[in-house]
């Protein structure tokens, strides 16, 4: 603490240090300051109380089942029209040919995100859920996000409830936390006109923990939005979470601007590392009812994603094999990591490395030299 006595943040310091929760000027304070350091202090301080030197990662595959989407938010440079020449829908069969594949390296979960295209129909979902559990059966399958349940009540007429039934029943285990954007209406009407409200987005996770459903969340950030915004992002999700406690992770996602709409935008460039740093350390400080902040390595790189496992992060995602979403924008992250990388990241920042299973336990403990 002597180190930070001269920090313009010494007031919240003092109160991270004592475990109180801190409000929405603080965390619009915490975003606008530039004392990294501080903030690496605190968000430390809260991620080693929850998680120990643990740092986690996951065995899985993404699978990106189509590109057809009808919101073409304008930060997204995945979804297209149908008609469009990049436009392609994978096949049952082609799922099914990807998790077979996946299978021989004992991944524990497939991801699966897509657009909202209206020429599959909702026994296509249901099936490709029961095909990928009757070929591993053990997998946790998180899948769907809260814009593509939303869009499945809307095709079917069904209410919401009964669709987070039916997909469980076929194998849904978890939500994914995509979709959430910035839960303001001034935002939401600036880059994705077309997709669900803040308030849905919410709903569909309550409805879903409300279910016995755990569920992630995230943020995309470095656009048009401001540190209040942020904030209250973050305080909403907080508030969510002390009614449900149905959320695992945390992932803020860094705006990446290449060949979407917004590319080239007024105040949306790349954001910094500086920035992505300070982000994930703000989230570790103000979700204190959250147990795991996310560095999904593919949008940070590895350098920073390893850096922020002292900067409140406790889990890089995964092996992931494949990813379309983000890799749209050209990123140059890869694809698919060895999980000997992520463990010999992970060790070489001190943290002692653990494999797990999407709902957070154990599956097997590298500690280190
Ligand atoms: O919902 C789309 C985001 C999300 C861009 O739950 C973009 O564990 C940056 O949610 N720049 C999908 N982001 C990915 C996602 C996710 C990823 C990893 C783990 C988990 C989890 C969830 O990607 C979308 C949207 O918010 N996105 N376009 C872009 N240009
Ligand atoms: Fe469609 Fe999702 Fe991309 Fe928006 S972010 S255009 S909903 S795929």
């Amino acid at each position: 603490m002597s180190f930070f006595r001269q920090s313009e943040l010494q007031d919240l310091i003092k109160l991270v240090e004592k475990g109180e929760r801190l409000d929405f000027e603080a965390g619009v304070r915490l975003l606008e300051s530039k004392d990294l350091l501080a903030l690496g202090y605190m968000a430390n301080l809260v991620r080693e109380r929850k998680n120990g030197n643990k740092a986690y990662f996951i065995v899985n595959r993404h699978i990106n089942h189509t590109n057809v989407c009808v919101n073409l938010c304008r930060f997204c440079a995945y979804g297209v029209p149908g008609e469009d020449s990049r436009a392609f829908t994978l096949t049952l069969a082609e799922i099914e040919e990807k998790v077979r594949q996946a299978a021989a390296e004992n991944i524990s979960e497939v991801h699966i995100v897509g657009g909202l295209n209206p020429e599959l129909n909702y026994d296509y979902y249901l099936q490709m859920l029961q095909s990928i559990k009757r070929i591993l059966p053990h997998v946790c399958l998180q899948a769907f996000t809260a814009v593509e349940i939303d869009y499945f009540t809307r095709m079917t007429g069904y209410p919401l409830k009964r669709i987070l039934t039916d997909l469980r029943a076929a194998g849904l285990d978890s939500l994914p936390g995509g979709g959430a954007e910035i839960f303001s209406t001034r935002v939401r009407n600036t880059i994705c006109p077309q997709k669900i409200s803040g308030g849905r987005w919410l709903e569909i996770h309550e409805t879903a923990h409300g279910l016995g459903m755990r569920t992630n969340a995230t943020i995309l950030y470095g656009h048009v939005e401001t540190t209040g915004e942020r904030t209250a992002h973050m305080l909403q999700l907080r508030e969510l979470q002390d009614k449900t406690r149905g959320f695992l992770a945390f992932i803020p996602l860094p705006f990446s601007p290449g060949n979407t709409q917004m590319e080239g935008c007024n105040g949306a460039g790349n954001t910094t590392g500086f920035e992505d740093l300070k982000m994930l350390a703000v989230s570790r400080i103000l979700l204190d009812n959250f147990e795991h902040i996310k560095a999904f390595w593919i949008m940070l790189g590895l350098g920073l994603a390893q850096v922020s496992l002292h900067f409140g992060v406790d889990d890089l995602d995964g092996t992931v094999i494949e990813e379309r979403i983000i890799h749209a924008t050209g990123v140059r992250t890869g694809q698919a990591m060895p999980k000997k990388t992520l463990v010999n990241l992970i060790q070489k920042a001190g943290r002692e490395a653990v494999e797990r299973d999407t709902l957070y336990r154990a599956l097997k403990s590298y500690p280190g030299a």
